[in-house]
């Protein structure tokens, strides 16, 4: 039998996992029941390396007893009226908003960011759900003038059936809940794959969605899930049941994600790797410089795919704020540590896997010319910690330059004027959130128009990452395109019908066309 890790049930710091009901944490699957037979995976704390639990994947048999139960569940589910999908949603909210704090705890045990932004990721899904809730009573179709007399001309939404949600282990909850509170209302039932390094927390979130749905009468299968690897995820590209599949994670397994569901004619939804910037005008408030790129490189260990890769700074305030920016990483170096422990600032990367992924691309930067002015190197001898890091002197197109890694890495680099700066930002393939800092109202409608920046995001004297729910989310280029949470995203999630009815007695074609 397997079961949390003794380490963990005996410890009390651990004790909310006791609220979460984790009672099937064996059970990576869920399809209206508990189970799954395919391979045991580890989930691992990736402040200290130790085996938080054994969870038992999802086999080929596994997904398909999922797709076949969401199928069911899809035939009421799509029937009932948008509000009433609304208020099932209105109370998978209320019951998110009650675990907030031991849901929060665990996205930091298991993910490893620190707990107020475990916290802050539980609440993006209940905020999403707040907005789901609105749109079940609003999302509207059209009703668009006719040519013809006595037609009508109509565009209505309809759902679109089981999606399919791929996630990624650097938003273990909220990216599952952009999609799935969005999808639920407009009628949608959801298959999700999360990332293999965070099964526990998708079993607390679906043990959650799933109780909520039973008391209301609902077959669970609503919300289906399946823990496993690569397999799996090949499964929901290729299977033409799947009818959207949202994919978010690195630009290469995105493309490959995107071409397979391409064959099959499905839909796609893709976000994928970022390589973000903030330029410092020359007439920006350094203060909110300085403080906004601390968090926006450093936060959650740079392992957004907002964070602040690149800090293009003009050459007049260049000086001034790379100084001033080692002095605040200085402090922050003080607060490495537990990520559940209230003091720590910088938790650690997610796996060992990204430290070797932060020491390549250090050694990388180093041999393209790049000269560390700060941090760089690991710490400590347990768990994933690495220090925060700014490297200097690599020109704005080195190769290192235009990757992403997700890693406390950010490269300064000095630019002579905000068009040049401007130009930096958009020459690299990725294309989802970028910054100015600026007082000048000019610079900022440059900044937004046809010929600046040319992300999914463009941020004015805020940092590139921490977006709000309500505003589509989603870059261009190599970053893949889609949009989701906020705006118009629930389009993604429905089919439109554009409908013609004729209510006279004469058969008039369009453009006028006579056949008689
Ligand atoms: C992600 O990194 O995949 O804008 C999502 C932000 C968060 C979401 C990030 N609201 O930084």
């Amino acid at each position: 039998m397997l079961s949390t890790s003794s380490y963990l049930i005996n410890d009390k710091k651990y004790s909310f996992l006791k609220d979460l009901e984790l009672k099937e944490v064996n059970h990576g699957v869920f399809n209206g029941n508990w189970t799954g037979n395919g391979e045991i995976t580890k989930s691992i704390s990736p402040s200290n390396g130790k085996i938080i639990a054994e969870i038992k994947n999802g086999n080929k048999n596994d997904y398909e007893d999922c797709v076949k139960a969401s199928e069911e569940a899809y035939k009421v589910w799509a029937d009932l009226p948008l509000p009433k999908r609304g208020e099932i949603v209105r109370q998978i909210g209320n019951a998110l908003r009650e675990k907030i704090e031991p849901l929060g705890k665990l996205v930091s045990l298991e993910m490893g960011k620190i707990l107020p932004e475990g916290i802050g990721e539980v609440q993006e899904y209940v905020d999403i759900c707040d907005y789901a809730v609105g749109l079940s009573r609003s999302l509207n179709g059209a009703i668009i003038p006719s040519e013809r007399p006595g037609h009508a001309l109509l565009e209505k939404w309809n759902p679109l059936g089981l999606i399919g949600v791929i996630s990624a282990f650097n938003f273990p909850i909220a990216v599952y809940g952009w999609n799935s509170a969005i999808a639920m209302v407009c009628g949608d039932t959801i298959l999700w794959k999360p990332a293999p390094t965070t099964p526990l927390v998708s079993i607390a979130t679906i043990n959650i969605i799933s109780k909520v749905l039973e008391q209301n009468g609902i077959n669970s299968a609503v919300a289906t899930l399946c823990n496993g690897g690569a397999d799996i995820g090949k499964n929901l590209a290729t299977d033409t049941r799947i009818k959207l599949l949202s994919f978010t994670g690195s630009t290469q397994v995105g493309h490959q994600v995107g071409v397979e569901v391409q064959k099959r004619f499905g839909k796609h939804l893709l976000e994928l790797g970022g390589n973000n910037a903030i330029i410092v005008n020359e007439d920006a408030d350094i203060d909110m410089v300085i403080t906004s790129t601390v968090f926006a490189c450093a936060g959650t260990a740079g392992q957004r795919c907002t964070t602040t890769r690149r800090l293009i700074i003009h050459e007049k305030v260049y000086d001034e704020v790379l100084s001033r920016l080692k002095k605040a990483y200085s402090q922050i170096i003080n607060r490495i540590g537990d990520p559940l422990d209230s003091k720590t600032l910088l938790g650690p990367l997610h796996s060992a896997e990204s430290v070797a992924k932060f020491e390549q691309t250090i050694s990388e930067a180093q041999k393209q010319g790049g000269a560390i002015e700060f941090g760089g190197k690991l710490v400590g001898s347990t768990g994933f910690f690495v220090e925060p890091t700014i490297i200097s002197g690599l020109k704005h197109d080195s190769p290192v330059v235009h990757s992403e890694c997700f890693a406390p890495i950010v490269y300064i680099l000095k630019a002579s004027n905000l068009k040049e700066a401007i130009s930096w930002n958009n020459e690299v393939p990725q294309g989802l959130s970028s910054s100015l800092f600026t007082q000048n109202v000019n610079n900022i409608f440059e900044w937004i128009g046809p010929f600046g920046s040319d992300c999914g995001i463009i941020n004015v004297n805020i940092p590139t990452s921490g977006a709000e729910i309500g505003g589509a989310f989603g870059g261009e280029k190599h970053t893949g395109g889609g949009r989701e949470s906020g705006s118009d995203s629930w389009k993604q999630y429905m089919r439109r019908s554009t409908i013609t009815i004729n209510h006279s007695r004469e058969l008039p074609l369009a453009q006028g066309i006579k056949f008689e």
